[in-house]
């Protein structure tokens, strides 16, 4: 099997393509990684690494054995596509959950992103609460997120309801609504740790004044999501910009969207 053949390999070049497309992807912006299964998963499963362990600032004991694909600290995302083996890589997580070798990839001397941290913390909670479904997490800088976390206030049900009212896909989309965080700093532990506890409940997490983390089954879900929520963004911002809201999706209109769908919608930002 060759390894650039994966399909996981496939969706993350188009993913990031799409990601610069957007402008979200500017220099090394952004990290995504995937939770391998099936015969990718079986095919690194088999092999020794050749290479060191390297050890964890944490233990994640849900995700021991497990491998990830993961693109390498300080990628640019519009390199992945022609550069894949120096841009990503595949690492294995210990027995114990609390290191991991490199199996493939970061050719060139590279190494896993430097937010490792909140990708493996935040699969750990997402594998356990979605029963093994959510296998993605991409973090991006969506310039409308991150704008919008200047002028709103960092609450999550504050952020979640003002984007549920811009349109009814909100509520459909993301009825866990959006956990906001304060800024941290990057690549730090007690990032990684703030970010988790919010995906316990929530797919979508906003780093304030940086990005966005979501989370879901595969790339295309996971690019949606953040793709209607940034959409949602700009919106608002337009609205904001035009002279604010006259009327928007009321309380009762988005119970009966919700009923209507059968989601069942963040409580502390209906009520
Ligand atoms: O890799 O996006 O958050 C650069 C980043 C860090
Ligand atoms: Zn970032």
């Amino acid at each position: 099997m060759n390894i650039l053949d994966f399909t996981s390999i496939d969706n993350l070049k188009r993913t990031s393509g799409e990601i610069c497309s957007k402008g979200w992807g500017e220099a090394n912006g952004g990290n995504i990684s995937i939770r391998l299964t099936g015969e990718e998963l079986a095919h690194f499963q088999e092999h020794q690494s050749a290479e060191k362990e390297h050890s964890l600032p944490y233990a994640v004991p849900e995700l021991a054995g497990d491998c990830f694909l993961v693109t390498g600290t300080g990628v640019f995302f519009r390199n992945i596509s022609t550069s894949p083996e120096e841009s990503l890589g595949i690492v294995r997580i210990n027995s114990k959950g609390d290191g991991y070798s490199m199996m493939w990839g970061y050719d060139g001397g590279g190494q896993p992103t430097s937010e490792l941290t909140a990708h493996l913390l935040s699969h750990g909670v997402r594998k356990r609460v979605s029963s093994g479904r959510d296998q993605v997490i991409i973090h991006t800088h969506t310039t409308n997120l991150i704008a919008l976390s200047f002028v709103l206030p960092l609450s999550t049900p504050v952020v979640t309801r003002e984007l549920w009212e811009m349109m009814s896909e909100c509520l459909l989309l993301f009825p866990d609504g959006i956990g906001v965080m304060e800024w941290m700093v990057p690549g730090s532990l007690e990032i990684g740790l703030a970010t988790s506890q919010l995906m316990e409940k929530h797919r979508l997490v906003l780093w304030a004044h940086h990005g966005i983390l979501g989370t879901g089954p595969n790339m295309e879900q996971v690019f949606g999501l953040i793709e209607t929520a940034d959409k949602a963004a700009e919106m608002l911002l337009k609205v904001m910009a035009a002279g604010g809201k006259r009327q928007a999706i009321s309380a009762d209109q988005l119970k009966k969207l919700a009923k209507a769908f059968n989601v069942d919608p963040l409580k502390e930002a209906i009520d």
